[in-house]
């Protein structure tokens, strides 16, 4: 679908999302791939020279355009060898499925959906489709994963010839993911007689895994970054440690306990800085090398534009280790990044985060929280995994 989205993309002259849900990205599978490389554009211009100005006088002509466009979108969706209307004997329910939930109701029903069903892979919705499902059917139920999109968009415009069903009736959850048993649970509520299928048809719980909690590794560098940071932060009454996103984040858990805040990419910094604002000492954020040069670099400036109370420490391990260790784009420059957005000489600090410089790192961060003022504290250990990848290369 990554591949046909592109050729959806250029026959429209429109970006093309593909939508990934939380399951979908924690899955592997054994793939097929489609060696025949697509041939690159040749660096070619706009016809129209003004796309890309998109002053309000053009922007609004623009938007014309777009609105004009939209009718073939729909056209293709009703076309698309993704979306599909699907007979069903039993015209009580019509299905409207959509994405990785499509799986998860052929999961349900292995010898067949016995409903007319609507599965859509492809937007906008093929209303067409759809319409001939609700003329069709006595009711319909959306099976969507997420937000209910398609759900909230069907209520409005063609709840028209019978009762909806989905999350927002509460057949299905609103929150958590969807599975297969939820799904089949969820029509159950409808179809009484499914009941009975119920427990024969379906899958248990897998007995195969058994969750365990995440942890950072055995000789993780940030590991010994909470360790002295907790043991410094024991001697102040009310400390706050503004966390960020990456392996580090798992210093919220269980032995460190170590994190007060995790909210979004960069986000460890501003929150620092405005919780400093509002009074708040010690005010410790934890940023990982990746992060601070994806978003943290920003609020940094804002804090050495104004000298505010904060400790940052950026957990440097010259990776991006969360996301499966790919280069991180500040490695050999995060001091010169510092000291180019103004970050005081005397209180920009390096420290080795090995087991054996835990004292010394404890001695820095106290130094560096009692200072009145902005200071960065770079720890630095390469990632253990990328470590040994490293190490088998050569
Ligand atoms: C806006 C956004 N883009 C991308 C990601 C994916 N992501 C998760 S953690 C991470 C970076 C982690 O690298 P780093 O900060 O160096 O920490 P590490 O995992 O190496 O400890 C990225 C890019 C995300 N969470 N949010
Ligand atoms: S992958 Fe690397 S950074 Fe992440 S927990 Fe393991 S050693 Fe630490």
């Amino acid at each position: 679908m990554a591949r046909y989205g592109f050729e959806l993309s250029e026959r429209f002259a429109i970006p093309v999302m593909v939508r990934l849900v939380t399951r979908l990205s924690h899955s592997r599978a054994v793939v097929e791939v489609d060696e025949s490389a697509s041939v690159e554009n040749e660096l070619h211009y706009p016809r129209n020279p003004k796309q890309w100005v998109l002053m309000p006088a053009i922007s609004k002509q623009r938007y014309k355009v777009l609105l004009k466009d939209y009718e073939d979108f729909e056209a293709a969706s009703e076309e698309s060898p993704f979306n599909k209307y699907l007979p069903g004997e039993d015209k009580s329910l019509g299905i409207v499925v959509s994405g990785l939930a499509w799986n998860y109701l052929k999961e349900a029903f292995p010898g067949g959906i016995p409903f007319p069903t609507v599965k859509i892979s492809q937007y906008p919705l093929p209303t067409k489709m759809i319409g001939r499902l609700f003329d069709e059917c006595e009711s319909v139920m959306v099976i969507e994963e997420g937000q209910p999109l398609i759900e909230k968009k069907l209520r409005g415009a063609l709840d028209r010839n019978g009762k909806i069903y989905g999350k927002l009736s509460g057949e299905l959850n609103l929150t958590g993911e969807l599975t297969p048993d939820l799904v089949k649970e969820g029509i159950s509520k409808i179809k009484t007689e499914l009941d009975s299928l119920k427990q024969s048809d379906l899958m248990g719980e897998s007995q195969v895994t058994r969750p365990r909690p995440p942890a950072l590794c055995q000789g993780c560098g940030h590991r010994d970054v909470y360790a002295a940071l907790n043991g410094v932060l024991e001697e102040y009454e009310n400390p706050k440690v503004f966390g960020d996103i990456g392996c580090y984040t798992l210093g919220f858990l269980s032995p460190f306990n170590a994190i007060d805040t995790v909210v979004d990419m960069g986000a460890s910094i501003t929150m620092a800085k405005g919780a400093a604002d509002a009074g708040q000492h010690p005010a410790v954020a934890i940023i990982g090398d990746s992060t601070f040069t994806h978003s943290g670099m920003t609020g940094l400036l804002d804090a050495v534009n104004e000298n505010s109370p904060i400790t940052v420490i950026i957990s440097d391990n010259l990776t991006t280790g969360m996301t499966g260790g790919q280069d991180s784009q500040g490695t050999g420059k995060l001091e010169d990044i510092c000291l180019g957005l103004g970050v005081n000489p005397d209180h920009l600090r390096t420290i080795d985060s090995l087991p054996k410089n835990v004292e010394q790192m404890k001695e820095i961060f106290r130094e560096e929280i009692n200072y009145n003022g902005l200071s960065v504290i770079v720890s630095r250990r390469e990632c253990i995994q990328t470590a040994r990848r490293h190490a088998v290369k050569k």
